[in-house]
């Protein structure tokens, strides 16, 4: 029994080996490779660096927009002290499939691009000598991949796949690869669930165990002294004067597990764990009992060379702008972001909308870009296979997401999907089955959400009675009533709002922006300019502040990123308030002023 979501933590009875770094990498043009035994060994290979996407590291056009399989191969020693112990190999993502080999033997796989699995490597490997590792990992997209998209072969044999999204289809071993000695014995799965009662912290735990060892629980605070303890499986911790995780200003106990058999040492983990409540009441959004505002940015892990490989280098100067503007969240549009990303988070007490990665529920018959012009044909939610595929699909990423962050005391609010076509009939049904499906998943009960689409306005949408909390995508101004029309588009948008605030429910802006290329200037502004996303912005704002209901803005994007070529995008996406090499737009020191100015809590009364 493997846990891949149990994240590897060193400690006195667990090793972890990262393994990540140059591999071989071969392209399977003719696709076969898998007809052809290459789980064996690949030949003709080209060096190829993990966590990264492959597509960026090319000179050639087809290989960065390659559809298919890619593979990747290395070699590593499995120390030989390891053997007795449960030895697995970890794969924080491969996106969007993959199935791994181990000297030729079949050791994991998986579906669904953004999500970490692990195989066991005992009776296939060799401990103290060299080990053989080949991995297949496959980019297509279809209607019932999630997420969405087309895969097509043209007439001149060329394959090409059209994402229903507007973010490139980055693709590869995105996240660290991780060589890992349990326990045979060890500690399976920890989940926890804090509450508030006065002065008093609660912390309900449940730990998994594989034997049946004797289980020892301590709460560590950040002084180290130990809070509160147990010997039981599953209670709860009692916390007197608890400090509480905050937005802005977090405070992590450390939950540290120990099994053991005769008082020997078995097994120990330690998990990071945040005591801070969350909850929905009318039209306010509570963190601790307080009603909070978000303020911050839907994000993308997108930035040059690396694609959507993960980088601690990025993902600290992003905390830094972060911090520098005055956000206190964001939303992980439009997938799961790394569980390193999530600790970071905890640690700055970075408040994060956690997003499955459905997204381009929606039929088109271009690419998102053209679609966006009018490609709609076909309801999606009626095409077949939509509602047993994509659906069984759509849960399994939803189950693994909430299982991989389900501890994690920065995520304050799940988002089941971006812009699925709710304005169709059938996306009732089908986010019922959604909504019902994962509201069953989570003990922390925390809010469920997805964001609504433009074409489904307020009055035309069949999915939002299911959400906690609305989250509308809106570009008045932008793609609508653009330039010279924004105070048109300004009271368009008031209107709405105005509709979506008899729901009685809290609502977040989690995309509202507009493209600019850093370094166009005009006075007056033109839609592109610098300026122009100055006054957009304020138009923004001001229609923000006039509504009771909006609990938080979420600007779309924190930073330029890439998408598909297009009439629609000058080499990517341009809404960033920071350039895609995190420089300041003026627009983020408009953002820094406004956010700073906002209090966390308690903004509208
Ligand atoms: C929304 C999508 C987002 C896009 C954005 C845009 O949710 O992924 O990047 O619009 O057009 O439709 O900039």
């Amino acid at each position: 029994m493997i846990n891949p979501f149990l994240y590897p933590r060193e400690s006195r009875t667990r090793q972890v080996k990262d393994i990540s770094g140059i591999w071989q990498f071969r392209i399977d043009k003719n696709t076969e490779g898998r007809r052809l035994d290459w789980k064996n060994g690949l030949i003709d290979t080209v060096p190829m660096a993990v966590p990264s996407s492959f597509n960026d590291i090319f000179t050639e056009k087809e290989l960065r927009d390659f559809a298919g399989d890619v593979w990747y191969e290395t070699e590593f020693y499995i120390p030989a002290e390891w053997e007795g112990q449960n030895v697995e190999v970890r794969f924080g993502s491969a996106t969007h499939s993959a199935v791994a080999w181990l000297n030729g033997t079949e050791i994991c796989s998986h579906t669904g691009g953004y999500m970490p699995f692990s195989g066991r490597l005992n009776e296939v490997c060799r401990f103290g000598e060299k080990n053989k590792l080949v991995v297949v990992v496959n980019n297509e997209l279809s209607l019932q991949t999630i997420p969405c998209g087309k895969t097509e072969v043209k007439a001149n044999g060329q394959k090409l796949i059209t994402p229903f999204f507007d973010f490139f289809n980055y693709a590869g071993l995105h996240r660290n690869v991780k060589l890992t000695a349990t326990p045979e014995n060890r500690i399976h799965d920890i989940t926890i669930k804090t509450d508030i009662d006065g002065s008093t912290g609660l912390v309900d735990f449940e730990v998994e165990i594989i034997g049946n060892q004797a289980v020892s629980i301590r709460l560590i605070d950040e002084s180290g002294s130990v809070t509160a303890s147990s010997d039981d499986k599953k209670g709860t911790l009692t916390v007197e004067n608890a400090r509480l995780w905050q937005p802005g200003n977090a405070y992590l106990y450390s939950f540290e597990v120990s099994i053991t058999d005769d008082q020997k040492l078995v097994d120990e983990y330690a998990l990071s764990v945040g005591i801070r409540t969350v909850e929905v009441k009318g039209n306010r959004f509570l963190i601790n009992g307080e009603p909070f505002y978000f303020k911050g940015f839907g994000k993308h892990e997108d930035s040059e060379y690396r694609g959507r490989g993960y980088d601690p280098v990025v993902n600290l100067r992003d905390l830094e702008l972060l911090k520098w503007i005055g956000a206190n969240s964001v939303r992980t549009s439009h997938y799961p972001y790394s569980e390193e990303f999530l600790d970071m988070a905890d640690r700055a007490g970075l408040v994060v909308i956690d997003e499955t990665p459905a997204v381009g529920l929606m039929d088109m018959n271009m690419n998102f870009l053209a679609g966006a012009g009018g490609g709609i044909k076909v309801d999606f939610f009626d095409k077949e296979n939509v509602m047993t595929e994509t659906l069984t699909n759509h849960k399994d990423a939803i189950r693994e997401l909430f299982h991989r962050d389900k501890n994690h005391a920065c995520v304050v609010m799940w988002c089941l999907a971006n812009e699925p076509a709710s304005q169709e009939k059938s996306a009732n049904p089908y986010f019922k089955e959604i909504f019902e499906y994962s509201g069953n998943l989570d003990v922390q009960k925390r809010p469920l959400t997805f964001t609504n689409l433009m074409l489904a306005t307020f009055g035309k949408c069949n999915a939002h009675q299911y959400a906690d909390v609305i989250l509308l995508n809106r570009y008045y101004g932008w793609y609508m009533m653009g330039g010279s029309e924004l105070p048109v588009a300004k009271e368009a948008f008031k209107k709405e709002l105005a509709g979506w605030s008899t729901t009685g429910k809290p609502i977040v802006m989690a995309e509202y922006g507009a493209d600019t290329m850093a370094g166009i200037h005009k006075l007056p502004s033109v839609m592109w300019s610098e300026e122009y996303q100055r006054e957009y912005l304020e138009a923004q704002h001001e229609v923000f502040d006039s509504c009771d209901s909006l609990v938080g803005e979420q600007m779309w994007n924190f930073a330029d990123f890439q998408t598909v070529e297009g009439f629609f995008r000058v080499d990517g996406n341009k809404k960033g308030a920071f350039t895609r090499t995190r420089q300041p737009k003026a627009a983020a020191f408009q953002l820094k002023e406004r956010w700073e100015g906002i209090p966390n809590f308690c903004y509208k009364k």
